[in-house]
């Protein structure tokens, strides 16, 4: 970004969709690990602009014939997802760069869906440990953070797909997923056959990190006309971020991580962001909340010099 974009940071205190709970605590603990004042020693503009939740924590009922098979709290995931695409629309709207702060990778579904309508091809960098492309018919859990994806994609439960419309809210070829190293079968097969572009862990001990994010940012930076950057801290190893729901090893490191998030800065493609999967219940003295603060600051265009 040349001119700088007021940041309209969204919480979105939400953990119903993950298998644990924890990641509710995940905005107020980013936010007391000094986000908010980090970013304005950086001379950037920033407003906390909504807190998303369900009122007394109660969804909108579901229709009783409704299909909830293999979908842990649809209603929930539904009614917040539903309310922070609104507010995410409202943002990129105002010309402004939503960023929002979970709460469990289900709200990326909300997120999208709200960025979507925004752009013609909308680009999205999937930093996870996971790929987050199951439906109800693969998930080997039922937890809907292990959908996000899909769903964007228009697969999955025509009440999460349709969420600020039925059309799908991003193409397979305008996604790069980035750290995968814990894929479903059904994942596997669907990144195969839709030839979503993948960087798991073994490409990035083959080639580093920075020869596979100049990569993804020449695949998708041509084609798209704004690039979400959805931030899974689990993509980093446990070691680094023990503070998250499903910690699987093998993950980035401390350093890959921050230079793929400067990488994506320097290359000025950025429109939007979300950091999801704090939890601050499992985290050893806010480290992972620390982390997060410094990611977000470096994405945003923290330099060391
Ligand atoms: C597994 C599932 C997942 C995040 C775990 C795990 C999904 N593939 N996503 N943590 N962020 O249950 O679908
Ligand atoms: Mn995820
Ligand atoms: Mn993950
Ligand atoms: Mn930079």
């Amino acid at each position: 970004m040349s001119t700088k974009p007021t940041i309209a940071a969204i919480s979105v205190p939400f953990d119903l969709g993950a298998g644990r709970r924890g990641a509710s605590k995940g905005p107020k603990a980013i936010f007391q690990a000094g986000l908010l004042r980090g970013l304005q020693q950086m001379n950037m503009t920033i407003q906390h602009v909504a807190d998303i939740r369900l009122p007394n924590d109660t969804a909108a009922p579901l229709p009783p014939e409704v299909d909830k098979k293999n979908l842990k709290y649809l209603a929930e995931v539904i009614d917040i997802n539903t309310r922070l695409a609104e507010q995410v629309s409202k943002a990129a709207e105002q010309g402004q760069f939503p960023l929002v702060i979970g709460g469990d990778h289900s709200i990326a579904i909300g997120t999208l869906a709200g960025l979507s309508g925004h752009y013609t091809n909308l680009g999205v960098i999937w930093i996870d440990a996971h790929s987050d492309l199951n439906t109800a018919h693969t998930s080997p859990s039922g937890n809907i953070h292990g959908m996000s994806l899909a769903i964007s994609l228009g697969m999955g439960h025509p009440l999460l797909t349709g969420i600020q419309g039925d059309q799908a809210k991003v193409k397979p070829e305008n996604i790069v997923l980035i750290g995968s190293r814990s894929l479903d079968e059904g994942e596997k097969k669907l990144i195969r056959s839709l030839g979503i572009k993948c960087y798991t862990m073994h490409d990035i001990d083959r080639k580093g990190m920075a020869a596979v994010m100049q990569d993804a940012i020449t695949y998708i930076s041509g084609k798209t006309d704004g690039v979400h950057v959805s931030f899974d801290v689990d993509s980093l190893d446990p070691l680094e971020a023990p503070g998250t729901g499903t910690a699987v090893k093998g993950g980035l490191q401390f350093r890959e991580a921050h230079l793929a998030v400067e990488m994506l800065h320097e290359a000025g493609i950025v429109t939007s962001a979300e950091f999801v999967e704090v939890n601050p219940l499992l985290d050893d003295n806010n480290k992972t909340s620390h982390l997060a603060v410094g990611l977000i600051s470096s994405l945003l265009g923290k330099q060391i010099l």
